[in-house]
């Protein structure tokens, strides 16, 4: 991948003591709204741009020729067209471990650099997960309501379903894959997966497709990459399997919508196919259907598997700090794997 080398004197360092004030900022494009907690220092060392691309195409042709990067969030869109408008682009930084709304396809065919921040959520998701699987199983935001609306007071919930020891299927088995199946294991469950290629040296059961681990679990947690290749991988097929099993299944999505196929998981939950799920993530974000709404045995959250302080501060300062390794002329610190 190409790295621009650049003037000494315009050395950017993410460490106040060492940094220089360059003579010209970079200039960045943030397609998203910024954090927060990434925005104040990308502002320090970069002219940003704020989504120049959806409010103003005359500015952003104008800017193009000087826009060198990008700042993205994990959720963001940086389509092949875009990446054609800007001929000086070098380095698209996702704040965020998924990176399925890049082409980087077209960008490693321009040479531009992608990359994005793993390992630094992996705790935060795989917590969610298990707490998703928590609420789902043993009812806790109805067991909430069942108190705060008095129902109590004339009588006790129905009773949920036990999870400790129950039979895990996680579809994925990358680092947030691998943090979840070790806490699951301290629950007493067994864990097996299914991914692109199995993983021997991991003590978890493989299986080949979705479906075939759907038959055999309790809970299916999807934590895979979204994107062109897993879209739609849990469809009516798959929930029927999940629903075979005794007590039935329940699924728990804490990686993109598009893995699974909204409509279809609507109908299984309205049919009783399975027994209930755990939503982080969804199809049109932030945009959920009201028929899930209405569904009392769903527990909907809004995308918030890295959304702790502690996480989306690393989350920023690492997407930070791969804008300026690049533009200091040095090896970025985590490249997407295609930019490897
Ligand atoms: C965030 C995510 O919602 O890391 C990801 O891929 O989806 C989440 O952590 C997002 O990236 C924050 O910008």
């Amino acid at each position: 991948m190409r790295a621009i080398p650049i003037d000494q004197e315009l050395v950017l360092s993410a460490d106040p003591v060492v940094s220089a004030v360059p003579a010209v900022l970079p200039q960045v494009l943030a397609v998203s709204r910024l954090s927060p907690l990434l925005a104040p220092g990308l502002e320090r060392h970069f002219v940003v741009h704020d989504r120049l691309h959806e409010t103003d195409a005359a500015a952003l042709a104008q800017q193009a020729p000087q826009l060198r990067g990008i700042a993205a969030g994990g959720e963001s869109k940086v389509s092949a067209a875009l990446i054609e408008q800007l001929p000086a682009l070098e380095i698209i930084s996702v704040m965020g471990v998924g990176y399925d709304g890049v082409d980087v396809a077209a960008a490693r065919a321009r040479g531009v650099m992608v990359t994005h921040t793993p390992d630094v959520l992996n705790d935060d998701v795989a917590d969610l997960a298990l707490g998703l699987m928590l609420c789902a199983a043993r009812q806790l935001p109805a067991a909430d309501r069942w108190v705060r609306e008095g129902r109590w007071l004339s009588g006790n919930m129905p009773l949920a379903r036990k999870m400790s020891g129950a039979r895990l299927g996680l579809v994925g088995m990358g680092r947030i894959g691998q943090a979840i199946a070790s806490r699951a294991l301290a629950f007493g469950m067994s864990v097996s997966y299914t991914a692109r290629s199995p993983r021997p040296q991991l003590p978890y059961t493989y299986f080949v497709d979705a479906a075939e681990l759907a038959a055999e679990v309790d809970f299916l947690v999807i934590i895979t990459p979204g994107g062109a290749a897993t879209r739609h991988m849990i469809n009516a097929e798959v929930l029927k399997e999940l629903g075979k099993g005794q007590g039935q299944g329940v699924l728990v999505n804490v990686a993109r919508g598009s893995v699974v196929d909204e409509a279809a998981l609507i109908e299984a939950l309205e049919q009783g196919v399975i027994a209930g799920a755990g939503l982080d993530v969804f199809e049109d974000e932030p945009r959920v259907p009201a028929r899930l709404l209405a569904l009392p045995q769903v527990v909907l959250t809004p995308h918030v598997g890295s959304a702790t302080a502690a996480t989306r501060q690393a989350m920023a300062d690492l997407a930070l700090d791969n804008l300026l390794q690049h533009f200091a002329g040095r090896a970025v610190r985590t490249p997407v794997p295609e930019c490897r």
